[in-house]
């Protein structure tokens, strides 16, 4: 932080600083005075803003010194940046599937996009009952298109390499995932909590599994150290905006190299934390749908990309196998990313009910004992998952496990 020019933000500030910026200042319209600025951080890190004229309006984030949600842990400022960078790279990789990137100022640590104040965060939608079958199909092309074009499969190394040591220095965000999601959670550790007595007995049963520390320490090993694409790195369901029609992926400040199933395993672990949090079988089964129709998506259109270059983009790797051996090498590929996705999504159910982070699919339970049951079903599915992750290797294994163990925990409609 250069302490000289850094200071956070209040309302009259960000007038200022918008007003200083033309092309944003026209976008807004009307004379600085009028705007309207409205603070509407949600997540743990940051300080978010919309900022309102007469012609339009723009989302203005600035990172703080510190978790947002606990000013006591000290958090460097660079988290803007990376996710100002992630933002470049990806936006024209998946068109219309991010923000527009409008402006980025370095002194400042502050980033402005498009504001997205017509949809809603996916987590809320859900839990407020939306079925949008498209979002999920979005998903799976955003996360195929970002992850194909910023891979080997689609750059020359050189580009690959670059970007690679631009984003290994991302280093408090991924210490924060390192932490919260593949190792806290897994040993005592005040950052941990759980308010239901009745998770103790599967959290103790999961530490003191062999077979889920050890797939653990794998999953691990391989966000660390299998940097096959630029990740999101926090795809869960707080990082989407929606409509019926139009979604968007946000919040990319965890951007860094490393295996494409953890993209995929967040988000289809947030939908399972939904899953176990709906009442309904209706709607428990458009969840089972929507995590099949993600992994399709995903996996048809991160294919589709791979086989439609007739000649590979100069500089990339040219294939050295063709016909039903380079078919092979192509499945073997897509089964590591299916196999890590199944990991990782056991990995994020297991962090967002009993580690730093929770979410809040289940507080719209009022019965504290449903919700209790509720939470303990994702929980013995996740240990579940991990436990076997020898047995569950495909999605429809993923998928059949799910619905097995949701049917047992079905609470009737509130
Ligand atoms: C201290 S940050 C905690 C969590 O919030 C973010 O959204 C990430 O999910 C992170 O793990
Ligand atoms: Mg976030």
């Amino acid at each position: 932080m250069n302490p000289t020019t850094y200071r956070t933000l209040d309302a009259a500030a960000i007038r200022a600083l918008v007003a200083g910026l033309p092309a944003i200042a026209s976008r807004l319209g009307g004379p600085p005075a009028q705007w309207r600025v409205r603070e509407v951080s949600d997540g743990n890190l940051n300080n978010v803003f919309l900022v309102g004229g007469v012609k339009g309006e723009v989302c203005l984030k600035q990172a703080l010194p510190h978790v947002r949600v606990d000013p006591t842990w000290k958090m460097p400022l660079d988290r803007t940046f990376f996710e100002s960078e992630w933002l470049r790279a990806v936006q024209p990789l998946a068109p219309g599937l991010t923000t527009e990137f409008l402006h980025y100022d370095p002194e400042l640590y502050v980033l402005i996009v498009e504001s997205l104040s017509g949809h809603t965060v996916l987590r809320t939608a859900l839990m407020q009952g939306a079925r949008w079958p498209g979002v999920a199909l979005r998903i799976g092309t955003f996360v195929a298109h970002a992850s194909f074009g910023t891979s080997l499969l689609a750059r020359p190394f050189e580009d690959v390499f670059t970007a690679r040591r631009l984003f290994s220095a991302n280093l408090a965000l991924t210490r924060i995932t390192l932490d919260l999601v593949l190792d806290d959670p897994y040993r005592d550790h005040p950052r941990n909590h759980w308010h239901d007595p009745a998770l103790t007995p599967i959290v103790l049963d999961i530490r003191s599994s062999a077979a889920t520390l050890l797939a653990v320490e794998n999953l691990r090993r391989r966000f660390l150290s299998q940097p096959q694409a630029l990740l999101h790195g926090d795809l869960h369901t707080g990082s989407i905006m929606s409509t019926a029609d139009d979604t968007r992926v946000i919040d990319g400040e965890f951007a860094v190299y490393g295996p494409i199933g953890f993209d995929c395993g967040m988000f289809v672990g947030n939908l399972v934390l939904h899953y176990f949090a709906t009442p309904d079988n209706a709607g428990r089964q458009a969840t089972l749908h929507d995590i099949a129709a993600f992994w399709h998506s995903f996996h048809e259109e991160f294919l589709t990309l791979w086989t439609s270059h007739e000649t590979p983009p100069p500089g990339t790797l040219r294939p050295l196998a063709y016909g039903p051996a380079a078919r092979v090498a192509r499945q073997r590929f897509m089964n590591e990313i299916m196999a890590d996705t199944i990991g990782f999504a056991g990995v994020e159910i297991i962090r967002r009910i009993i580690g730093y982070a929770h979410t809040a699919d289940f507080d719209i339970i009022a019965d504290p004992r449903q919700r209790a049951a509720c939470r303990a079903g994702a929980l013995g599915f996740a240990y579940h998952v991990l436990e076997h992750l020898d047995e569950i290797r495909t999605m429809a294994d993923f998928l059949r496990h799910l619905a097995e163990q949701g049917r047992a925990g079905l609470h009737e409609p509130r």
